[in-house]
Formats: structure tokens, C-alpha cells, sequence
């Protein structure tokens, strides 16, 4: 009990001795009541943080790999400052380095191995109909000029994959003004924003008042625009509702139902691909479920309208990938994934598009529809939300 509360009181932990072992190939850092850390002798040579090994300014690297001797090997280390330091001698090439004993802590490595096979970024949360309690949202003054909401709604967008705004202003280009909060905006074909409008001889079909399956957007596109807003401007139609489902959370339904069907859909690339008259032509080659070398389900891609023939799974599997592709997409339409609403003018979403569908009913053709998009690049988003949170 005394160890337990003595680690929940205590955010650092007291660094009790650091020993040399291997020959001077790395270092074991005891610490009391925790496992020990072991560094070897070339990480810590690498990630120096003395000004002859990173820029005083800027913090980047100024040396590279091949600075650093292959037989480097630590001569001898020591604790200081009550445990508080580590002092590190290298040699052959002979170099002084001081860490504290705080930051290897929160750099270490040498942890228990991940033995999921497939894992999401426990910094994020998987959501369904029922377990998604509230929809983040915030009005646009709000998110103007009360700092600590608004960090709080976009941690709650990175953190879901969606949120909302209210109370925009109803002009055209206002999406832009919504994605300058805290992005930068990513062109395309389509324009640095698009009129999501029915037209004649539209040349996407978003542009139509059909219904859209719950999809990703511009999957056919390497990268994928990572965030979406959709900021409605008209909307005096019969239907046009919007629906908003996580794939990552569909992705692992999938795998417990039928783990062969997940594995056929992220370990087989599907293709898809977009033309258009004006000299656009874009195609990828991506699985549906695009897994990270060790596991971490990374992005979603899922668009009926514009997957391509698929050409990359063999015959003999053919049969069960198509079988898969239903079943993940009866998972992705089922009325228990998805949190469904109705855009009003003012009203916008947000979707963290490598991993959040969205989809429309098809609307009348009486009355008006208008909505404008745009794509905003994700690592844009989590570098406002870590410099933010940092002031703070
Ligand atoms: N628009 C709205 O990915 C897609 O093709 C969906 C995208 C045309 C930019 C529609
Ligand atoms: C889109 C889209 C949804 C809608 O433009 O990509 O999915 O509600 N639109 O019109
Ligand atoms: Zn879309």
C-alpha cells in the first residue's frame, strides 16, 4: 500500500543507482519501487543533448550516424544531483554527456513488448453510437477567444476522429476561416475548398443529390487529406442527413467477428482511383485497413465510388476478400456504429478522415442544399494542440 501510494503521489520516480553492464555497451538505471531501464551505449551517444550534438536554437541534430564511433562504448557513469543527473563518459572517441535522469525516464524503451498483435494509439478513443456520450462541440467565438475550450475540442477531435461547430457565419469561404483556427489547408483538385452542391454533369458525385455511403474521402489520393470540415451554408431540403461511424472501431469489430476478414483486408492492397476531364488523374495502391509494421491499425479507407478494380489479391483469395469488404461494410453501415444528425446552416463537422466515414442521404430536389469543404493536414492539428497545451 505505501509503495502504491508512493508511485500515485509521485509523477517522477527516485533513481536509486546507474550501473555500466555489457562491457560498456549500455546502462542499467535502477529505480526504486520500478523496473530497471537499460540504454545502450549508441542511443545515448545519438540522443545527447549537449550543444556540439544539438543546435542551442533549434534543437536539431548536428551530427549524424556515421559521427559515432561503431565500437563506441561507455567508460564510466554516475548519478548526480541526488539522482536527479546522469553522467555519462564515452570513449574510444572521448565525450562527456549529462541527462537528466527525468528525460530518460520519459524516453525509455526497454518496456515490456506489445504483445497485441493489432492495437490502436491508446491516445485515442474508439467510439460507437451508444458509447460516444457527447459530441464535442463548440460555438466559433468560443474557439476564438476562450483558449482552454477550445484546446479541449481539439484534443476531443484528434481524440474521436469528430467534433462539431455551431454558430459560424453563414458566408461563403467561412470554412477556411474554421481551418485557419488551427491548420493549414490542403489544395487539391477540387480547390483550397469546394461547393458540396447538386449540379448538372457534376464531376464527383458528391455533387449530385444522391445518397453517399459512409466513406473516406479521396482515398485514390497519396497521402489522404487527413482532416475534413464540411460547413454547412443551405439547407432547406427533404433529406440530406449526415451520418458519422468509426472505422477503427468498425475495423475491430471486424476482428472479433472474423479475424481472417480483417486480415485479408489489411494485408491485400485494394486500388482506387479518380478521373476528371480537366487533366486529373489520381490512383493508390493502399489496403482498406492500413496497419503500421507492428500492428497499430493507422487509417481507413473505404469509398464505393471510387475503388478501382482490384488486382492485388489472388485468385484463390479473391472470393474471401469480397466476402470481407461486405462484411466490414455491413459493420460500417449498421445503425449501432454511427452518431446520425442533420447539418443546419452555421453548423460544421470535423472528421479525422484516415479513420472517421461520413456519409449523406440523398436529398429532394426541392428546396437548396449548399455545404463547403475542405481538407486540413492532421500533423498541423496535433502541433497546435502540443504548442497550445505547452503555454499553458
Ligand atoms: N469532394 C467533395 O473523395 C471523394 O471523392 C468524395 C470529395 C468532391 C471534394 C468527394
Ligand atoms: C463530401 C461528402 C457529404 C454531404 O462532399 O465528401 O461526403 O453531406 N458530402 O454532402
Ligand atoms: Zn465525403
Amino acid at each position: 500500500k505505501k509503495i502504491r501510494n508512493y508511485l500515485l503521489s509521485n509523477k517522477m520516480s527516485l533513481f536509486k543507482s546507474v550501473k555500466v553492464i555489457n562491457s560498456g555497451k549500455a546502462i542499467l538505471l535502477s529505480r526504486k519501487y520500478k523496473t530497471p531501464l537499460r540504454y545502450h551505449s549508441t542511443w545515448l551517444r545519438d540522443n545527447a543533448l549537449d550543444s556540439k550534438t544539438r543546435d542551442k536554437k533549434n534543437g536539431q541534430r548536428l551530427i549524424s550516424i556515421s559521427d559515432i564511433p561503431v565500437k563506441t562504448y561507455i567508460k564510466s557513469a554516475s548519478l548526480n544531483k541526488k539522482g536527479k543527473e546522469i553522467i555519462i563518459n564515452f570513449l574510444p572517441k572521448k565525450k562527456q554527456v549529462k541527462f537528466s535522469s527525468s528525460w530518460l525516464e520519459s524516453h525509455a524503451y526497454d518496456k515490456k513488448q506489445n504483445n497485441l498483435k493489432v492495437w490502436i494509439d491508446p491516445d485515442l478513443k474508439t467510439w460507437t453510437k451508444t458509447s460516444l456520450k457527447r459530441v464535442p462541440i463548440i460555438n466559433y467565438k468560443t474557439a476564438k477567444s476562450n483558449k482552454k475550450l477550445f484546446i479541449r475540442w481539439l484534443k476531443s477531435l484528434n481524440y474521436y476522429g469528430f467534433a462539431k461547430m455551431t454558430r459560424c457565419e453563414k458566408k461563403s469561404g467561412t470554412v477556411i476561416k474554421i481551418a485557419k483556427l488551427f491548420g493549414y489547408v490542403r489544395e487539391t483538385n477540387y480547390g483550397k475548398w469546394f461547393d458540396v452542391k447538386s449540379k448538372t454533369n457534376a464531376v464527383n458525385l458528391a455533387y449530385t443529390n444522391l445518397g453517399l455511403q459512409a466513406h473516406t474521402d479521396n482515398p485514390y489520393r497519396d497521402p489522404v487529406p487527413t482532416i475534413q470540415i464540411l460547413h454547412c451554408l443551405k439547407s432547406s431540403t427533404k433529406g440530406g442527413d449526415s451520418k458519422v461511424v468509426d472505422g477503427f472501431s468498425a475495423a475491430i469489430k471486424l476482428k472479433n467477428e472474423k479475424p481472417k476478414f480483417f486480415e485479408l483486408l489489411s494485408k491485400y492492397c485494394a486500388r482506387f482511383e479518380f478521373k476528371e476531364d480537366n487533366g486529373t488523374h489520381l490512383k493508390s495502391r493502399r489496403p482498406m485497413i492500413e496497419l503500421s509494421p507492428d500492428g497499430e491499425i493507422i487509417a481507413i479507407r473505404f469509398n464505393n465510388r471510387s475503388t478501382a478494380p482490384i488486382t492485388d489479391v489472388p485468385y484463390k483469395d479473391m472470393n474471401n476478400y469480397y466476402r470481407a469488404y461486405r462484411k466490414f461494410s455491413d459493420i460500417i453501415n449498421k445503425d449501432s456504429m454511427s452518431i446520425n444528425f442533420k447539418l443546419n446552416p452555421g453548423e460544421c463537422f470535423l472528421v479525422d478522415n484516415t479513420r472517421v466515414l461520413h456519409s449523406r442521404t440523398s436529398y429532394s430536389g426541392t428546396g437548396s442544399r449548399w455545404l463547403q469543404g475542405c481538407y486540413v493536414d492532421k500533423d498541423g492539428l496535433l502541433s497546435t494542440i502540443s504548442t497550445l497545451e505547452s503555454k499553458r
